[in-house]
């Protein structure tokens, strides 16, 4: 049995998710997990004897202009590498995780041993930033390990943030009891979805590099040939202008825009097909909850998109921008029945075969041992 610390944004993200997730399915295997957060992770929703929680106070002193949360988060983890005897920090995100944890490591008494997750932004937006660069390099360079999600983010790593730090890949994976198919249809009847229509879906949290307005786009030209509804799950910075899109382009009547969803297994179980239009992606989570529920994807030829769709199998990868590519491959697919569901056994199989949670759990123990046998 480990004694390991998690910290990541608790809030909506993927990065979140994976890391709730990991502690959970650890905790389950009878290991101590610490989440060490601001605030509860939003996917920690239930009671387990193996999981504790310590949330980050910070104290509204006139003297600081701006509170020092990230010092505040590391004297934390300090606090609880020692008080809870950890072997492994497992931080999600360099910035300014990876850095907290080194400095909590330098603070506490403890050895403990400090494994770096990156997820993307990290590196592909905060990375190129100079302000920040030296830090986030110093951070991966100082922990003990590091992970990434993808082979194309641990090749970005290495060229935006010249890091010299061997990078495992990880890849990401789903809790495969909340993504999974039902043949639930009282869903499509709810939001009105007629029996004959096809559903396409996009799920994200509406930032620029999302790319909406290209979902939207194909979206548009797929309409033109079948009965078709598109789901736009989510909420961001972009919503209202996709919004206003949506009615310029006359296609309100077949957008449902749902804003943030809790239980987005049943929206996927009632979609046929996902698209990831995204100019930034290092994994693309929602594209494996969607190949868990059976539903094939389209998505771009950027980041990790193409480690997690096989294309011409289980979706098909088009260049950044192209409409029209991905709308002919979405109207071949949609349009015959047999090879719909043959990409959606490709899918599913694809998703239990490469990126099964037990199996991605395993490899981080793996290297949490590693880890604490050669110290
Ligand atoms: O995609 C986002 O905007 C959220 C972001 C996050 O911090 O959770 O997602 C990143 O981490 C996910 C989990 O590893 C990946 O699946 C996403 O691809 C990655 N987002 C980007 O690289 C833009």
């Amino acid at each position: 049995m480990k004694k390991i610390g998690i910290t990541c944004y608790p809030t909506v993200g993927g990065s979140g998710v994976i890391a709730t997730e990991l502690g959970i399915l650890m905790a389950e295997q009878g290991h101590e997990i610490h989440f060490i957060t601001s605030s509860l992770p939003f996917r920690l929703n239930q009671v387990h004897p193996n999981i504790y929680y310590h949330e980050v106070e910070l104290n509204h002193y006139p003297v600081f202009q701006y509170p020092p949360f990230d010092l505040a988060l590391a004297n934390k983890m300090a606090e609880v590498i020692d008080q809870e005897q950890l072997d492994i920090l497992h931080v999600h995100y360099a910035m300014p995780h990876a850095i907290c944890a080194i400095l909590a490591k330098d603070i506490a008494k403890r050895d403990v041993k400090i494994v770096t997750t990156l997820h993307g932004t990290d590196i592909t937006v905060l990375g190129i930033d100079h302000s920040l660069k030296k830090m986030i390099r110093h951070g991966i360079e100082q922990s003990d390990a590091v992970t990434a999600v993808s082979n194309s983010l641990v090749k970005q790593t290495h060229e935006v943030v010249g890091a010299s730090k061997d990078i495992q890949v990880i890849y990401n994976f789903v809790n495969e009891a909340d993504y999974i198919k039902n043949n639930d249809t009282s869903i499509r009847e709810q939001y009105g979805i007629n029996p004959n229509d096809k559903v396409i879906i996009h799920i994200s949290n509406f930032r620029k590099v999302k790319r909406v307005q290209d979902v939207i786009a194909t979206f548009r030209q797929i309409q033109e040939k079948m009965n078709a509804k598109l789901l736009l799950v989510g909420d961001g910075p972009e919503y209202s202008e996709m919004h206003q899109l949506v009615e310029k382009m006359g296609l309100a009547e077949n957008v449902l825009f749902l804003g943030k969803q809790k239980n987005v297994g049943d929206l996927l179980s009632i979609s046929d097909l996902k698209l990831l239009m995204s100019e930034k992606e290092s994994f693309g989570l929602v594209l494996l909850e969607a190949m868990s529920c059976e539903v094939p994807c389209i998505g771009t030829n950027i980041g990790g998109i193409p480690e997690v769709i096989e294309h011409n199998e289980t979706g098909f990868i088009v260049e950044l921008g192209d409409i029209d590519q991905a709308s002919a491959y979405a109207i071949d697919l949609l349009q015959n029945d047999s090879l719909l569901k043959q990409f959606s056994v490709n899918a599913l199989k694809h998703a239990r075969n490469v990126f099964y949670s037990q199996d991605i759990v395993q490899q981080y123990i793996d290297l949490y041992d590693q880890l604490m046998t050669n110290s």
